[in-house]
């Protein structure tokens, strides 16, 4: 085996590249480390291999070809990553689906990104089971756990008869390797093809070089494996150096799991958007009831994180957090803090590998200090969305890529998010579009019209509010207020439901009728 591949760009990777060596590095002398710990199972690198090989055994048994797409429905488990790495293996685009999909969502992805082959846990049958007859390009199913439908096959016997060795397929380093979805103001959401060579850069540019994941450390995660945050931060970057994952699949927006799990396994790095911290420090005897001494830091994403968010932590944790900002388009992060050089409240400065910009509507640069539309441009960044190309004329310009958001730069280099140049909402760190949860409380009869709007709750963090006006006949009440909640609850994913709903006579609305957002914000 050669030595293991480092690189910070594209022309210092083999051509034929393949992500797989990102675990197989690990079989020369970490080959018996521990390289994932799990409330069920742990495996070492060699274990974690062989199983991985099996499943790229077992998708060439079935006749699954390179560029072909396997969607791993699951929340995080030891199965999730060999899945993952079993897949990519053999060449073929691992999906990993959202875990809080509505069936109707689940059914889009799967359809969009034409998965041949579904790998679900048993947890999340029920959904899927709702829409498995409406996916014209499914042909397998298999499910870790016990399998209940005729034709699906259970995980483990799946795997049983494979043999643990496997000849990775010859990709490029710009062949497919992952995809994500990300969703838009309007409409379904957009797919993001990644290639081997992006995970593996990212690794290097922002895993070592800001964060400094060394072979030592033990990485623990809010942020789940279907969403790159996640991958990259639990999964890719401390593989990369040979360190350990705690994968859990328990529901991680419960504070007191969370908390729960770093104490049973002792991570060193603890990755989640602002509102997971925000609900620890709500926990009572946080520090007195869970011992949180092996962190030795935290990483943020997803959402700008307050800097009175940063301050509490520090000083009840004793630990820093990491702001950086990354995005799906991008894979991981491309503009961050540095451990002992933080700007609480800004997202860091630039690090290697990425060019930055801020531009006016123009497209000029603004004026040092002025805020305006931030660019970005490295060699992580996807080249377009799937099946949109319209979309991706304006998101992939070239060499640069545009985020949607609003940013200044101070005078010491450091940038600050100023919002978002579109309407969209992160929320927990993941995408809300106002426009929905708006057609969402339209649809139910007592709505005669309503805005989304979002709004600071107790530790600063944005989440969705709804102005409403009912329909004659109905009265604004507090029973009303939760008939629409649970409207919303039933109808989208119930991370989008209003956490405020405000009755209001009218909406305020400019002369030519448009709703005027920024005097209800
Ligand atoms: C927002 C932030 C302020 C911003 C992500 C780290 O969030 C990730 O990916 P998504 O595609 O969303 C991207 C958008 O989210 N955002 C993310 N991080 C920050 N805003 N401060 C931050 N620290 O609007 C960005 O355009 O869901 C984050 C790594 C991988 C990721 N995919």
């Amino acid at each position: 085996m050669s030595a293991p591949v480092r690189a910070k760009r594209t022309a210092d990777v083999p051509l034929h590249y393949n992500l797989v060596e990102i675990l197989e590095r690990n079989l020369h002398e970490a080959a018996d480390r521990l390289a994932v710990l799990s409330p069920d199972r742990e495996l070492t690198f060699a274990e974690v291999s062989a199983e991985a090989n099996q499943v790229t055994n077992a998708l060439r048994s079935i006749g699954m070809k390179a560029g072909d797409t396997v969607a791993i429905v699951s929340p995080d488990c030891a199965e999730w990553a060999t899945c993952f790495f079993g897949t990519v293996k053999a060449g073929v685009v691992a999906l990993g689906t959202n875990t809080l999909l509505t069936p109707e969502g689940l059914r889009y992805v799967l359809h969009d990104g034409r998965a041949r082959l579904a790998i679900v846990h048993e947890a999340l049958l029920e959904t899927f089971d709702q829409v498995r007859g409406e996916l014209p390009f499914l042909e397998h199913v298999v499910v870790i756990g016990n399998a209940t439908q005729e034709g699906d096959r259970p995980f483990s016997e799946w795997i049983a008869d494979e043999p643990n060795t496997a000849e990775a397929a010859l990709t490029h380093r710009d062949d497919f390797a992952i995809l994500n979805y990300s969703s838009g103001t309007t409409g379904q959401p957009k797919g993001i093809l990644h290639s081997h060579k992006d995970p593996l850069l990212a690794a290097e540019l922002w895993g070592v070089n800001v964060l400094g994941i060394e072979s030592t450390d033990r990485t623990l995660s809010v942020a789940r494996l279907f969403f790159t945050f996640g991958l990259g931060g639990n999964l890719i970057f401390p593989w990369y150096v040979g360190a350990q994952t705690v994968l859990f699949p328990e529901n991680p927006r419960e504070a007191k799991t969370v908390l729960g799990m770093i104490d049973r396994f002792r991570p060193t790095i603890l990755y989640g958007a602002p509102t997971g911290y925000a609900a620890a420090l709500a926990v009572e005897g946080l520090t007195t009831n869970y011992d949180l001494s092996t962190l030795r830091v935290c990483v943020s994403a997803g959402e700008a994180l307050p800097a009175a968010l940063w301050h509490r932590w520090q000083g009840t944790v004793g630990v820093e957090i990491i702001d950086g900002i990354g995005s799906t388009e991008n894979f991981h992060i491309f503009l961050s803090n540095r451990p002992g050089r933080i700007r609480p409240g800004s997202s860091g400065r630039k690090m290697e590998g990425y060019e930055l910009a801020i531009l006016d509507e123009s497209g000029d640069p603004v004026e040092q200090g002025q805020v305006g539309n931030l660019l970005v441009k490295g060699e992580t960044a996807a080249l377009s969305y799937l099946h949109d190309s319209a979309k991706s004329r304006e998101t992939f310009q070239g060499e640069w890529l545009s985020t949607g958001d609003k940013y200044y730069m101070d005078d010491n280099g450091y940038y600050w998010h100023a919002g978002r140049s579109d309407d969209m909402l992160k929320v927990g760190g993941i995408w809300v579009s106002p426009v929905e949860v708006e057609s969402t409380l339209i649809a139910h009869d007592a709505v005669l019209e309503c805005a989304v709007v979002g709004v600071g709750d107790r530790a600063a963090l944005i989440k969705p509010k709804a102005y409403v006006v009912l329909n004659p006949g109905y009265d604004a009440s507090d029973e009303m207020a939760e008939e629409l909640t649970q409207h919303c609850v039933s109808a989208m994913e119930a991370y989008k439901r209003p956490r405020w709903i405000e009755f209001l006579q009218e909406l305020p609305k400019t002369a030519t009728g448009k709703i005027q957002r920024f005097k209800l914000r």
